[in-house]
């Protein structure tokens, strides 16, 4: 009994459901093929960009051109009078869709998904060959026209087709349901929504539009019904507004979601024509110049990150998972802010950000400059409307933005006339105005926004004036000025425009997991600097309350063709790298953020320490520890204690230890983290030498470990007798001074960091090793580019070229020749990472000597080891 009753509730079910909408991924079997290599096919699963590689290998000069990727989806008879949609969630950046060879239509915009109506396109009971051509070559009408991250090229995000009963909600417009909340307090939300309806039918359809909303634990909070007689292919209009009493609000604390479920019942046969559903929140938020942030009337600052979609190995076809996984750690980092930059991105992370409680700004990618053209703003508009529609219910999402930087490159144009230049000012304040207006139309209840460098072109042009909020990206203590010169710029700014809300959109600099020191500075790499910058920034804001928040740049290590940091084509700004591991600074902001108890201490990338060692036989480690705990107890090897109390999340310990392996031990408050880390000593590293080699940064203060050979080549030092180092020459400096080292890709080696550093001019470098055979490594590389050095990408800053020069030099070992008239840049080139090992014995130490022929002679690296 029990058991048919049952049968008959299912078929009350599925019969209810017959006929919904299929939605079904078309990611699978697409065959590949680019102009670049019209002989190559090949068969991908999407997401898929044809730049994952050479965006890395060739630098700037990754393929920026046409691709096609072509399929065949078979169409039954039981579709024929079904409608058909193909939607693609992204594809950079213009894409032509063409079934069985027509053209269907054109997207233009890398960043914001679109839906193709297929319907009158297809052949039914046949293959139909589907081609969608993407070209993500410059193109001076769509932005972005220039930028600091990788175009890569592709169907990089999921692609549908949809197939829907004649009568259905449209497709076309964005979400599909559009809800708001126009009037909202902690007792009642008004919520609006509405869709739009398509009937397909030669005749008029009656139907009842179902709704149901569910409260953020599955209860039914509303239902209502709607009747609609349906006339032609018209789009029909379907409103409802209803109260919910006590909703609960949507906050990062409780990221509580409502859903809509929306049907369209036949009237007469009483089935389900078609259904959708989307999540949505009730919260409220402004913003004020003097105390910041509000949400649901409480005061927040907003902390976290910016974000590229782009992963290692990847580019930009990412699952949805890593999506996932990167919220859950921006999330986990105890950020209740993201800044989506420079675009906006894969569906899955805006639901992420709904689920996980993270306020969005999200923005279109107007980034550097623009085009005086009615097509570029056309093209601006557009995507805009699409970044609104697409996104319009997610809770998360309380800011639009539409700029970045926009006056960046106008100042260095040196070809361009004043009159000129006031008429480019000009536009972009146009732009920035109908981009603002139609933001304000599409959604009156969020945020605008805009971020800026630190140029005051942007005030006297009165373009930061149009939006609600001004974002500074803010790079003191790195392209030029000192990091302790934030806080006095934002005050100026703020005593300037005090009814002007202002965060900090981007703010950090580069650093890599394999450069490590305790004497940072900018432009090392280092991930000191990175914590000591962090650190400072994090303090200047955290001093003046009117600071809406900030958004460090930039949550991980992201691609950028033709910049050159440590690691060429990375911009090495993340607080993680590339491929996800979690710098040092990452493990600060949990210290700074998390509400729970917290310890950390740095050196996951530093295991050993080599110190000096001092008259008492100790050396000093330098260790930071992160903690939001008021006392630290510190326990080194069981037995030492000693107690700290961090200052704004953090203790810089200077550990005396002596040689040998330690285990250091932080408890707080329930939290304990141990770290074990080696000490050496400098002065005893020579006597190792036949088991473990010297491996010497020359012209460094920082280590650097191989992540090839896990080998650490330490930080250089000035010889002194019965020692090691260099006895003269300079640390080798660019022409502006302020990067030591050069800046350039260092061909033939990934280690790029160990070349980029050296001193030049030197004569002798020595160690005092006892009698023996000895392999001596050199590395080498003429930094001297033919059209000199600049830094790839400066935020402008300064252009200097230096001249080319020519260097040749003899290398000797205590007198005797081992490379004569050694010419680097004339035998392997500018910037190439030369390596020249050799065997000598030796009765008296090891003096490598450098003979000058021409120009200054230049060392990157030494690694001497005993063989014999
Ligand atoms: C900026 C840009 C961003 C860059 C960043 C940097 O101001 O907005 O796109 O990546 O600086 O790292 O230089």
């Amino acid at each position: 009994m029990k058991s048919k009753f049952f049968l008959i509730c299912l078929i009350l079910v599925l019969g209810k459901s017959y006929g919904q909408r299929i939605i079904r991924t078309e990611n699978s079997g697409w065959t590949f093929t680019s102009s670049l290599n019209a002989e190559e096919r090949k068969v991908v699963n999407l997401p898929h960009t044809w730049n994952a590689e050479d965006a890395i290998t060739k630098g700037g000069d990754y393929y920026r051109g046409v691709a096609t990727y072509q399929k065949n989806i078979f169409v039954g008879e039981e579709w024929k009078d079904k409608r058909l949609y193909l939607k693609f969630e992204g594809v950079n950046q213009v894409a032509s869709l063409f079934l069985n060879d027509k053209l269907v239509g054109k997207h233009i915009g890398g960043y914001t998904g679109f839906v193709f109506d297929i319907s009158d396109f297809v052949t039914i009971g046949s293959n139909n060959h589907i081609r969608l051509e993407c070209d993500n070559s410059y193109n001076a009408d769509v932005p972005p026209l220039s930028a600091d991250f990788t175009f890569y090229g592709g169907a990089y995000r999921d692609v549908y087709l949809v197939v829907t009963n004649p009568v259905h909600f449209s497709l076309e417009d964005g979400a599909g349901l559009l809800i708001r909340t126009p009037e909202l307090s902690e007792n009642n939300a008004k919520v609006h929504l509405t869709s739009n309806v398509k009937n397909y039918l030669p005749k008029q359809a009656n139907v009842m539009a179902d709704l149901t909303i569910f409260s953020p634990d599955n209860k039914i909070a509303y239902s209502g019904s709607k009747s609609l007689n349906l006339a032609g292919t018209d789009v029909n209009k379907v409103d409802f507004e209803f109260n919910v009493d006590n909703p609960d609000l949507w906050s990062p604390e409780s990221p509580n979601l409502y859903r809509a479920e929306l049907k369209l019942i036949d009237m007469g046969t009483q089935d389900t024509l078609d259904a959708v559903s989307e999540d949505f929140g009730c919260r409220w938020f402004s913003v004020d110049p003097e105390k910041g942030f509000f949400l649901n009337g409480k005061a927040y600052r907003l902390m976290g990150v910016s974000r590229h979609q782009d992963y290692a190995g990847l580019g930009n076809a990412l699952p949805n998972k890593i999506h996932e996984t990167d919220l859950k750690m921006i999330k986990d980092m105890g950020s209740n802010f993201i800044r989506l930059a420079h675009y906006p991105q894969d569906p899955a992370v805006y639901e992420w950000c709904d689920k996980l409680g993270i306020i969005v700004w999200s923005e279109i990618p107007i980034v550097n400059q623009i085009t005086e053209s009615p097509s570029f703003f056309e093209n601006c508009l557009q995507m805009q409307k699409e970044n609104v529609l697409q996104n319009i219910n997610h809770p998360s999402v309380m800011m639009w933005g539409y700029m970045n930087e926009v006056f960046l490159r106008l100042p260095f144009n040196r070809q361009t006339t004043q009159q000129e230049k006031d008429k480019y000012v000009e536009a972009a304040v146009e732009l920035a105005r109908q981009l603002n207006q139609e933001t304000k139309d599409l959604d009156p209840s969020r945020l605008t926004v805009m971020a800026l460098h630190q140029s005051q072109l942007y005030n006297t042009s009165g373009i930061a004036d149009i939006p609600d909020i001004i974002g500074w990206n803010l790079y003191m203590g790195w392209y030029g000025g000192k990091m302790e010169q934030l806080g006095e710029f934002l005050d100026k700014e703020h005593r300037e425009h005090p009814k002007r809300p202002v965060l900090i959109s981007e703010y950090g600099p580069g650093a890599d997991i394999r450069i490590q020191t305790d004497n940072p500075y900018a432009w090392d790499y280092s991930e000191a600097y990175q914590i000591d910058m962090h650190a400072s920034y994090v303090d200047q804001v955290f001093e003046r309350p009117y600071v809406v928040g900030m958004a460090a740049w930039n949550f991980a290590d992201f691609g950028s063709a033709s910049r050159v940091d440590a690691i060429p084509a990375i911009n090495q700004k993340g607080l993680l790298t590339f491929d996800r591991i979690p710098k040092d600074i990452y493990y600060y902001y949990q210290s700074r953020l998390l509400q729970k108890p917290f310890v950390y201490l740095s050196g996951e990338h530093r295991q050993t320490y080599y110190c000096k060692e001092d008259s008492t036989g100790m050396g000093t480690v330098n260790l930071y520890l992160f903690s939001n705990c008021e006392n630290v107890h510190l326990v080194i090897d069981g037995k030492d204690e000693f107690t700290t109390v961090p200052e704004n999340g953090v203790s810089r310990l200077k550990l005396q230890l002596d040689e040998g392996t330690h285990t250091v031990t932080a408890s707080a408050d329930g939290e304990s983290f141990s770290r074990q880390l080696d000490v050496k000593f400098r002065s005893n590293l020579l006597n190792g030498i036949d088991i473990e080699p010297l491996a010497v940064n020359v012209g460094s203060l920082c280590d650097f470990t191989s992540d090839i050979t896990n080998e650490t080549w330490i930080a250089d030092q000035p010889y002194t007798a019965g020692g090691w180092g260099y006895v003269d020459g300079e640390v080798y400096q660019k022409s502006r001074g302020r990067v030591q080292g050069t800046d350039q890709d260092i061909k033939g080696t990934s280690e790029d960091p160990l070349y980029q550093t050296m001193r030049e001019g030197l004569t002798n470098y020595r160690f005092d090793v006892k009698p023996g055979v000895y392999r001596i490594s050199l590395l080498m590389t003429d930094p001297n580019g033919a059209s000199g050095e600049r830094l790839v990408y400066d935020l402008g800053q300064n252009q200097n070229m230096s001249k080319s020069s020519q260097r040749r030099f003899n290398i000797l070992v205590n007198g005797k020749p081992v490379s004569n008239k050694l010419d680097l840049a004339g035998t392997y080139g500018y910037n190439y990472g030369v390596n020249l090992d050799f065997v000598v014995e030796t009765r008296d130490g090891i003096n490598i000597q450098f003979e000058s022929i021409e120009g200054k002679p230049v060392l990157s690296a030494i690694r001497i080891k005993k063989e014999s």
